[in-house]
């Protein structure tokens, strides 16, 4: 049984919501990926507002935990993220896709430039260090018709960009969205780099106003917890501005979200389901409490 399908019957056919039902509901949101501690916090929290509101019913419970979990992500606030099509102000920017090994960066910029396709985007091919990782970003070039800059292998990704930016201004492209390397950094080696980048970054708008750069980190689902991890190490060093879940289709069930939302203060800004280029979404909160509480 999914785990949607394990909340469903938790709450199907239940009178009264109380101490044994309550356990288990922590069993359940563990499973779903949610911290113990948090998860133990949440059904205390459900039973007091049960209480309150006098609903120890399993429909009034099933409501009140929505409450409590739309709630948790808003402390988030919402991730930034640019306007579908640009405004006249909007300044030439950059989206880095950060994160560990085999994630889904590369997959998740190539669907970028389909999301952003109205700011013309160019991509950079800032991996400069697994060998196949520059010839994988052309080939999504070639097939998406959006113009690939790269340097050889080895070379610094800092650079790459900068010469994207360039790339992008004697275009009339207003995005450049830039791959980056998925070995694991040390947070020292990750701040040097992006340092670096956002130095470029920040020269190549010069005169322009200046350059919007968002970080994005890019986690897998099915990584479970090991991705509230991940985010920690990334976020401490970098200040992200939005997480983007990958591989929503496989049997994740996401919980990891209402983590970086209660803990970090972290939002999400997109999810991705699957390998095709259209399998990205921007991140609607009440949308993914009601996927998550199967609703
Ligand atoms: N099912 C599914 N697969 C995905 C999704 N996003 C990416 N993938 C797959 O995950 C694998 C790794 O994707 P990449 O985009 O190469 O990941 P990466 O983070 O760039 O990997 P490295 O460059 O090696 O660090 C590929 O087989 C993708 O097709 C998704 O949303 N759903
Ligand atoms: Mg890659």
């Amino acid at each position: 049984m999914g785990f949607t399908d394990k909340i469903k019957a938790f709450f199907a056919g239940k009178k009264a919501i109380g101490e044994a039902e309550l356990e288990a509901l922590t069993d359940l949101l563990v499973e779903g990926d949610f911290g113990a501690g948090e998860a133990y916090r949440i059904a205390e929290m459900l039973e007091e507002r049960c209480k309150k509101e006098k609903r120890a019913d399993s429909e009034g419970a099933k409501a009140i935990l929505a409450a409590i979990l739309r709630e948790t992500l808003a402390k988030a606030g919402t991730a930034k993220t640019l306007p579908r099509s640009p405004a006249a102000e909007t300044p030439l920017s950059v989206m880095l896709l950060l994160g560990v090994n085999g994630v889904g960066k590369t997959t998740t910029a190539a669907k970028l430039c389909t999301c952003y396709a109205a700011y013309r985007p160019v991509l950079a091919a800032a991996d400069t260090f697994r060998a196949g990782a520059i010839d994988q970003l052309k080939r999504h070039g070639e097939r998406l018709g959006v113009r690939v800059v790269a340097h050889k292998s080895g070379g610094d990704p800092a650079a790459v960009v900068f010469d994207a930016l360039k790339a992008a201004e004697a275009d009339g492209s207003r995005l450049v969205i830039a791959d980056t390397a998925g070995r694991m950094h040390t947070k020292k080696a990750l701040v040097e780099e992006l340092k670096k980048i956002d130095r470029v970054t920040q020269n190549a708008g010069a005169g322009n106003g200046g350059v919007c750069s968002l970080k994005y980190l890019a986690l897998d689902a099915t990584t479970g917890r090991n991705a509230v991890a991940q985010a920690e190490v990334f976020h401490e060093a970098v200040r992200l501005d939005g997480v983007i879940l990958t591989k929503t289709d496989s049997m994740a069930k996401g919980g990891v979200l209402f983590s970086l939302a209660g803990q970090f203060a972290l939002p999400a800004a997109f999810l991705c389901n699957g390998e095709r280029y259209e399998d990205i979404a921007a991140f609607d909160p009440e949308q993914f409490v009601g996927g998550f509480l199967g609703i």
